[in-house]
Protein backbone atom coordinates (compact mmCIF):
# COMPACT_ATOMS: atom_id res chain seq x y z
CA UNK A 1 0.00 0.00 0.00
CA UNK A 2 1.31 3.27 -1.31
CA UNK A 3 2.03 5.82 1.92
CA UNK A 4 2.65 9.44 1.75
CA UNK A 5 3.91 11.20 4.53
CA UNK A 6 2.50 14.58 5.18
CA UNK A 7 3.98 17.34 7.26
CA UNK A 8 0.81 18.82 9.37
CA UNK A 9 1.55 22.59 10.67
CA UNK A 10 -1.81 23.83 12.30
CA UNK A 11 -0.62 27.06 13.14
CA UNK A 12 -2.81 29.48 14.84
CA UNK A 13 -6.21 30.42 15.02
CA UNK A 14 -8.79 28.51 13.12
CA UNK A 15 -5.80 27.21 11.64
CA UNK A 16 -6.16 24.93 14.68
CA UNK A 17 -9.31 23.89 13.98
CA UNK A 18 -9.76 23.48 9.90
CA UNK A 19 -6.63 21.21 9.74
CA UNK A 20 -7.81 18.26 11.60
CA UNK A 21 -11.13 18.30 9.33
CA UNK A 22 -8.36 18.07 5.99
CA UNK A 23 -6.90 15.35 8.26
CA UNK A 24 -10.49 13.52 8.49
CA UNK A 25 -11.30 13.88 4.25
CA UNK A 26 -7.73 12.80 4.11
CA UNK A 27 -8.27 9.43 6.06
CA UNK A 28 -11.82 8.94 4.02
CA UNK A 29 -9.99 9.14 0.84
CA UNK A 30 -7.40 6.79 2.65
CA UNK A 31 -9.51 4.27 3.23
CA UNK A 32 -11.94 4.59 -0.36
CA UNK A 33 -8.57 4.72 -2.60
CA UNK A 34 -6.17 2.16 -0.55
CA UNK A 35 -3.78 4.66 0.27
CA UNK A 36 -1.87 5.62 3.88
CA UNK A 37 -1.36 9.18 4.68
CA UNK A 38 1.52 9.26 7.39
CA UNK A 39 1.01 12.51 9.35
CA UNK A 40 3.73 14.15 11.21
CA UNK A 41 2.33 17.00 13.17
CA UNK A 42 4.19 20.01 13.97
CA UNK A 43 2.83 22.55 16.69
CA UNK A 44 4.64 25.66 15.18
CA UNK A 45 3.42 28.77 15.54
CA UNK A 46 2.64 31.75 17.88
CA UNK A 47 2.15 29.05 20.98
CA UNK A 48 6.04 27.98 19.93
CA UNK A 49 7.13 31.54 19.59
CA UNK A 50 5.63 32.55 23.38
CA UNK A 51 7.79 29.28 24.75
CA UNK A 52 10.83 29.67 22.15
CA UNK A 53 11.11 32.78 21.12
CA UNK A 54 10.63 31.76 17.24
CA UNK A 55 8.09 30.19 14.89
CA UNK A 56 9.60 27.28 13.98
CA UNK A 57 12.90 25.46 15.24
CA UNK A 58 15.82 26.36 13.16
CA UNK A 59 16.01 23.04 11.73
CA UNK A 60 12.37 22.78 10.93
CA UNK A 61 13.58 23.12 6.92
CA UNK A 62 15.30 19.61 7.41
CA UNK A 63 12.62 18.06 9.27
CA UNK A 64 10.13 19.10 6.19
CA UNK A 65 12.33 18.39 3.20
CA UNK A 66 11.78 14.70 3.06
CA UNK A 67 7.99 14.66 3.61
CA UNK A 68 6.08 14.41 0.28
CA UNK A 69 4.09 17.41 0.90
CA UNK A 70 3.56 19.84 3.89
CA UNK A 71 -0.22 21.13 5.01
CA UNK A 72 -0.55 24.28 6.98
CA UNK A 73 -3.16 25.82 8.66
CA UNK A 74 -3.18 29.76 9.07
CA UNK A 75 -0.57 31.95 10.95
CA UNK A 76 -1.14 34.83 12.93
CA UNK A 77 -1.74 35.83 16.27
CA UNK A 78 -2.91 39.44 17.81
CA UNK A 79 -0.20 39.35 20.63
CA UNK A 80 2.47 39.04 17.89
CA UNK A 81 2.95 41.38 15.21
CA UNK A 82 2.33 40.32 11.36
CA UNK A 83 5.35 40.63 10.02
CA UNK A 84 6.89 38.21 12.66
CA UNK A 85 4.28 35.41 12.00
CA UNK A 86 4.92 35.53 8.64
CA UNK A 87 8.34 35.70 8.39
CA UNK A 88 9.00 33.35 10.72
CA UNK A 89 7.30 30.40 9.38
CA UNK A 90 5.01 30.90 5.89
CA UNK A 91 7.88 32.47 3.66
CA UNK A 92 10.40 30.79 4.80
CA UNK A 93 9.05 27.59 3.34
CA UNK A 94 7.85 29.16 0.49
CA UNK A 95 11.19 30.41 0.09
CA UNK A 96 13.27 27.35 1.20
CA UNK A 97 11.49 24.79 -0.87
CA UNK A 98 11.56 27.24 -4.06
CA UNK A 99 7.71 27.28 -4.23
CA UNK A 100 7.48 29.79 -6.91
CA UNK A 101 3.76 28.90 -8.11
CA UNK A 102 0.98 29.73 -5.36
CA UNK A 103 -2.00 28.92 -7.61
CA UNK A 104 -5.45 29.76 -5.96
CA UNK A 105 -8.29 28.95 -7.26
CA UNK A 106 -11.64 30.79 -7.74
CA UNK A 107 -14.87 29.03 -8.48
CA UNK A 108 -18.37 30.11 -8.17
CA UNK A 109 -20.53 26.70 -6.98
CA UNK A 110 -23.74 26.42 -7.77
CA UNK A 111 -26.08 27.07 -4.43
CA UNK A 112 -23.39 29.73 -3.05
CA UNK A 113 -24.89 33.51 -3.48
CA UNK A 114 -21.96 35.63 -5.14
CA UNK A 115 -21.92 38.90 -3.37
CA UNK A 116 -22.03 40.23 -6.82
CA UNK A 117 -25.69 40.47 -8.60
CA UNK A 118 -25.39 38.86 -11.85
CA UNK A 119 -22.94 35.71 -11.86
CA UNK A 120 -24.48 32.64 -10.82
CA UNK A 121 -22.78 29.35 -10.20
CA UNK A 122 -20.35 28.18 -12.40
CA UNK A 123 -19.84 32.17 -13.57
CA UNK A 124 -17.15 32.63 -12.12
CA UNK A 125 -14.20 29.89 -13.46
CA UNK A 126 -10.18 31.29 -12.54
CA UNK A 127 -7.31 30.71 -11.45
CA UNK A 128 -5.05 33.31 -9.74
CA UNK A 129 -1.21 32.34 -10.28
CA UNK A 130 0.63 34.18 -7.46
CA UNK A 131 4.88 34.86 -8.21
CA UNK A 132 5.09 33.27 -4.72
CA UNK A 133 9.46 33.63 -3.56
CA UNK A 134 10.37 37.24 -4.71
CA UNK A 135 8.95 40.57 -6.14
CA UNK A 136 7.62 42.43 -3.25
CA UNK A 137 8.00 39.51 -0.73
CA UNK A 138 12.08 39.42 -1.02
CA UNK A 139 12.21 41.18 2.36
CA UNK A 140 15.53 43.04 0.89
CA UNK A 141 15.90 46.01 3.12
CA UNK A 142 16.28 47.69 6.37
CA UNK A 143 15.71 50.62 9.27
CA UNK A 144 18.10 53.52 9.51
CA UNK A 145 17.88 55.61 12.59
CA UNK A 146 15.22 53.24 13.71
CA UNK A 147 12.48 54.28 16.42
CA UNK A 148 13.98 58.15 15.97
CA UNK A 149 12.63 61.24 14.72
CA UNK A 150 14.24 61.06 11.00
CA UNK A 151 13.81 57.46 11.22
CA UNK A 152 14.03 55.80 7.39
CA UNK A 153 12.70 52.28 5.87
CA UNK A 154 13.72 50.90 2.81
CA UNK A 155 12.19 47.87 1.41
CA UNK A 156 13.45 46.92 -2.39
CA UNK A 157 11.76 44.24 -4.31
CA UNK A 158 13.17 42.20 -6.42
CA UNK A 159 12.13 40.91 -9.72
CA UNK A 160 14.18 38.46 -12.00
CA UNK A 161 14.19 37.48 -15.37
CA UNK A 162 13.85 34.17 -14.34
CA UNK A 163 11.64 34.59 -11.89
CA UNK A 164 9.18 36.06 -13.90
CA UNK A 165 9.87 33.74 -16.76
CA UNK A 166 8.87 30.76 -14.97
CA UNK A 167 5.42 31.95 -13.08
CA UNK A 168 4.08 33.58 -16.77
CA UNK A 169 5.12 30.03 -18.43
CA UNK A 170 3.47 28.34 -15.64
CA UNK A 171 0.64 30.46 -16.09
CA UNK A 172 0.32 29.45 -19.74
CA UNK A 173 0.70 25.71 -19.60
CA UNK A 174 -2.04 26.02 -16.91
CA UNK A 175 -4.54 27.87 -19.62
CA UNK A 176 -3.69 24.84 -21.80
CA UNK A 177 -4.25 22.40 -19.62
CA UNK A 178 -7.48 23.95 -18.29
CA UNK A 179 -10.88 23.53 -19.70
CA UNK A 180 -11.15 26.86 -19.99
CA UNK A 181 -11.30 29.67 -21.93
CA UNK A 182 -7.79 29.40 -22.73
CA UNK A 183 -6.63 33.24 -21.55
CA UNK A 184 -4.21 34.52 -19.79
CA UNK A 185 -4.37 37.89 -17.77
CA UNK A 186 -1.26 39.70 -16.67
CA UNK A 187 -1.31 41.76 -13.89
CA UNK A 188 1.60 44.46 -13.35
CA UNK A 189 1.69 48.05 -12.42
CA UNK A 190 4.20 49.05 -14.94
CA UNK A 191 3.03 52.01 -15.37
CA UNK A 192 4.11 53.60 -12.34
CA UNK A 193 6.96 51.09 -11.67
CA UNK A 194 8.96 51.79 -13.97
CA UNK A 195 11.07 49.30 -13.68
CA UNK A 196 10.73 45.97 -12.30
CA UNK A 197 7.49 45.72 -13.69
CA UNK A 198 8.46 47.14 -17.16
CA UNK A 199 10.72 43.81 -17.48
CA UNK A 200 7.83 41.75 -16.26
CA UNK A 201 5.43 43.37 -19.09
CA UNK A 202 8.64 42.11 -21.74
CA UNK A 203 9.19 38.98 -20.50
CA UNK A 204 5.20 38.19 -20.43
CA UNK A 205 5.19 39.17 -24.34
CA UNK A 206 8.09 37.10 -25.11
CA UNK A 207 6.56 33.83 -23.29
CA UNK A 208 3.16 34.64 -24.78
CA UNK A 209 4.77 34.61 -28.29
CA UNK A 210 5.36 31.13 -27.72
CA UNK A 211 1.73 30.13 -27.09
CA UNK A 212 -0.36 31.11 -29.96
CA UNK A 213 -3.30 29.63 -28.77
CA UNK A 214 -3.52 31.17 -25.66
CA UNK A 215 -5.62 35.03 -25.96
CA UNK A 216 -3.78 37.40 -23.60
CA UNK A 217 -4.36 40.72 -22.12
CA UNK A 218 -2.28 43.09 -19.61
CA UNK A 219 -4.09 45.05 -17.16
CA UNK A 220 -3.06 47.57 -14.26
CA UNK A 221 -3.76 46.11 -10.76
CA UNK A 222 -5.93 48.88 -10.47
CA UNK A 223 -8.08 47.77 -13.01
CA UNK A 224 -8.10 43.86 -12.70
CA UNK A 225 -9.45 45.06 -9.42
CA UNK A 226 -12.17 46.70 -11.17
CA UNK A 227 -12.78 43.88 -13.63
CA UNK A 228 -12.81 40.97 -10.97
CA UNK A 229 -16.10 42.88 -9.67
CA UNK A 230 -17.43 43.79 -13.36
CA UNK A 231 -16.67 41.13 -15.56
CA UNK A 232 -15.07 38.09 -13.60
CA UNK A 233 -16.67 35.82 -15.97
CA UNK A 234 -14.04 36.91 -18.55
CA UNK A 235 -11.00 35.74 -16.39
CA UNK A 236 -9.34 32.25 -16.84
CA UNK A 237 -5.81 31.96 -16.03
CA UNK A 238 -4.52 35.70 -14.02
CA UNK A 239 -0.89 35.76 -13.62
CA UNK A 240 0.64 38.74 -10.91
CA UNK A 241 3.28 39.30 -9.06
CA UNK A 242 3.41 38.15 -5.00
CA UNK A 243 1.67 41.41 -3.61
CA UNK A 244 -0.54 42.43 -6.29
CA UNK A 245 -1.72 38.38 -7.21
CA UNK A 246 -2.30 37.84 -2.74
CA UNK A 247 -4.09 41.13 -2.91
CA UNK A 248 -6.33 40.39 -5.59
CA UNK A 249 -6.82 36.51 -4.79
CA UNK A 250 -8.82 38.05 -1.71
CA UNK A 251 -11.28 39.40 -4.05
CA UNK A 252 -11.31 36.50 -6.25
CA UNK A 253 -12.27 34.32 -2.85
CA UNK A 254 -15.06 36.93 -1.73
CA UNK A 255 -16.77 37.00 -4.89
CA UNK A 256 -17.08 33.16 -4.82
CA UNK A 257 -18.68 33.48 -1.98
CA UNK A 258 -16.58 33.42 1.11
CA UNK A 259 -13.04 33.63 2.02
CA UNK A 260 -13.97 30.03 3.73
CA UNK A 261 -13.86 28.50 0.07
CA UNK A 262 -10.40 29.41 -0.92
CA UNK A 263 -7.92 26.78 -1.36
CA UNK A 264 -4.38 27.29 -2.01
CA UNK A 265 -1.18 25.36 -3.46
CA UNK A 266 2.37 27.08 -3.01
CA UNK A 267 4.15 24.40 -5.63
CA UNK A 268 7.44 23.41 -6.69
CA UNK A 269 6.37 22.80 -10.40
CA UNK A 270 9.87 20.81 -10.94
CA UNK A 271 9.47 18.39 -7.96
CA UNK A 272 12.72 18.94 -6.00
CA UNK A 273 10.99 19.94 -2.62
CA UNK A 274 8.11 19.46 -0.85
CA UNK A 275 4.66 21.82 -2.24
CA UNK A 276 2.63 22.94 0.64
CA UNK A 277 -1.39 23.32 0.97
CA UNK A 278 -3.17 25.75 2.65
CA UNK A 279 -6.84 27.72 3.04
CA UNK A 280 -5.73 31.33 1.75
CA UNK A 281 -7.49 32.84 4.56
CA UNK A 282 -5.78 33.52 7.73
CA UNK A 283 -6.04 32.59 11.52
CA UNK A 284 -9.08 34.59 11.45
CA UNK A 285 -9.07 35.40 15.72
CA UNK A 286 -12.29 37.00 15.95
CA UNK A 287 -13.80 33.51 15.23
CA UNK A 288 -11.50 30.84 16.25
CA UNK A 289 -12.13 28.48 19.44
CA UNK A 290 -16.23 29.11 18.42
CA UNK A 291 -16.42 25.74 16.20
CA UNK A 292 -17.86 27.68 13.06
CA UNK A 293 -14.86 27.81 11.15
CA UNK A 294 -15.68 27.04 7.11
CA UNK A 295 -13.43 23.98 6.41
CA UNK A 296 -14.03 23.83 3.05
CA UNK A 297 -10.89 25.89 2.33
CA UNK A 298 -8.80 23.83 3.90
CA UNK A 299 -10.75 20.30 2.59
CA UNK A 300 -9.72 21.65 -0.78
CA UNK A 301 -6.39 22.15 -0.14
CA UNK A 302 -6.08 19.02 0.80
CA UNK A 303 -7.89 18.20 -2.55
CA UNK A 304 -5.01 20.18 -4.30
CA UNK A 305 -2.44 18.11 -2.64
CA UNK A 306 -4.20 15.20 -3.46
CA UNK A 307 -4.09 15.77 -7.20
CA UNK A 308 -0.30 16.95 -6.64
CA UNK A 309 0.41 13.52 -5.02
CA UNK A 310 -0.46 12.13 -8.61
CA UNK A 311 -4.32 10.80 -6.73
CA UNK A 312 -6.27 12.85 -9.54
CA UNK A 313 -9.61 10.69 -9.48
CA UNK A 314 -9.37 11.27 -5.14
CA UNK A 315 -8.71 15.16 -6.12
CA UNK A 316 -12.19 15.02 -8.28
CA UNK A 317 -13.93 13.31 -5.83
CA UNK A 318 -13.60 15.89 -2.97
CA UNK A 319 -14.18 18.88 -4.90
CA UNK A 320 -17.51 16.59 -6.20
CA UNK A 321 -18.40 16.02 -2.21
CA UNK A 322 -17.44 19.40 -1.66
CA UNK A 323 -19.84 21.04 -4.83
CA UNK A 324 -22.62 18.41 -4.05
CA UNK A 325 -22.68 19.53 0.00
CA UNK A 326 -22.86 23.35 -1.55
CA UNK A 327 -25.42 22.66 -4.15
CA UNK A 328 -27.85 20.73 -1.43
CA UNK A 329 -27.34 23.61 1.21
CA UNK A 330 -28.36 22.35 4.29
CA UNK A 331 -25.33 22.04 5.89
CA UNK A 332 -23.61 25.12 5.94
CA UNK A 333 -21.10 27.12 8.18
CA UNK A 334 -22.25 30.66 9.45
CA UNK A 335 -20.06 32.79 6.64
CA UNK A 336 -22.13 31.29 4.17
CA UNK A 337 -25.09 31.58 5.77
CA UNK A 338 -25.54 28.50 7.60
CA UNK A 339 -26.08 27.50 11.24
CA UNK A 340 -23.67 24.27 10.78
CA UNK A 341 -20.71 23.83 13.06
CA UNK A 342 -17.18 23.16 11.24
CA UNK A 343 -17.56 19.57 12.10
CA UNK A 344 -20.79 19.09 10.65
CA UNK A 345 -19.48 20.34 7.52
CA UNK A 346 -17.34 17.88 7.58
CA UNK A 347 -18.96 15.10 8.17
CA UNK A 348 -21.43 15.96 5.57
CA UNK A 349 -18.30 16.28 2.99
CA UNK A 350 -17.11 12.58 4.08
CA UNK A 351 -20.44 11.19 3.66
CA UNK A 352 -21.11 12.89 -0.09
CA UNK A 353 -17.26 11.40 -0.79
CA UNK A 354 -19.19 7.74 -0.07
N1 LIG B 1 -3.32 30.07 5.52
C1 LIG B 1 -2.10 30.62 5.85
C2 LIG B 1 -2.21 32.00 6.42
O1 LIG B 1 -2.32 32.16 7.60
N2 LIG B 1 -2.24 32.98 5.55
C3 LIG B 1 -2.44 34.32 5.94
C4 LIG B 1 -1.45 35.29 5.40
O2 LIG B 1 -1.32 36.36 5.95
N3 LIG B 1 -0.80 34.98 4.32
C5 LIG B 1 0.08 35.88 3.70
C6 LIG B 1 0.44 35.50 2.33
O3 LIG B 1 -0.02 34.48 1.81
O4 LIG B 1 1.20 36.25 1.75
Amino acid sequence: MKTFTIAVIAGDGVGTEVVPQGKRVLEAIARKHGVTFAFQDFDWGAEHYFRWGRMMPSGAIDLLQPCDAIFLGAVGHPEIPDHTTLNGLLLPIRRAFDQYANVRPAYLYPGVQSPLARPKGGDIDFVVVRENTEGEYAQVGGFVYQHQPEEIAIQTSVFTRRGIERIVRFAFDLAVKRNGKKRVASITKSNAQGYTLVLWDRVFEDVAAQYPQIETESLLVDAAAMNFIRRPESFDVVVGSNLFADILSDISAIIVGSMGLAASANLDPLRRFPSMFEPVHGSAPDIAGKGVVNPLASILSAGMMLDHLGMAEAAAGVEKAVAAVLAEGKVRTPDLGGKSSTEEVTSAVIEALG
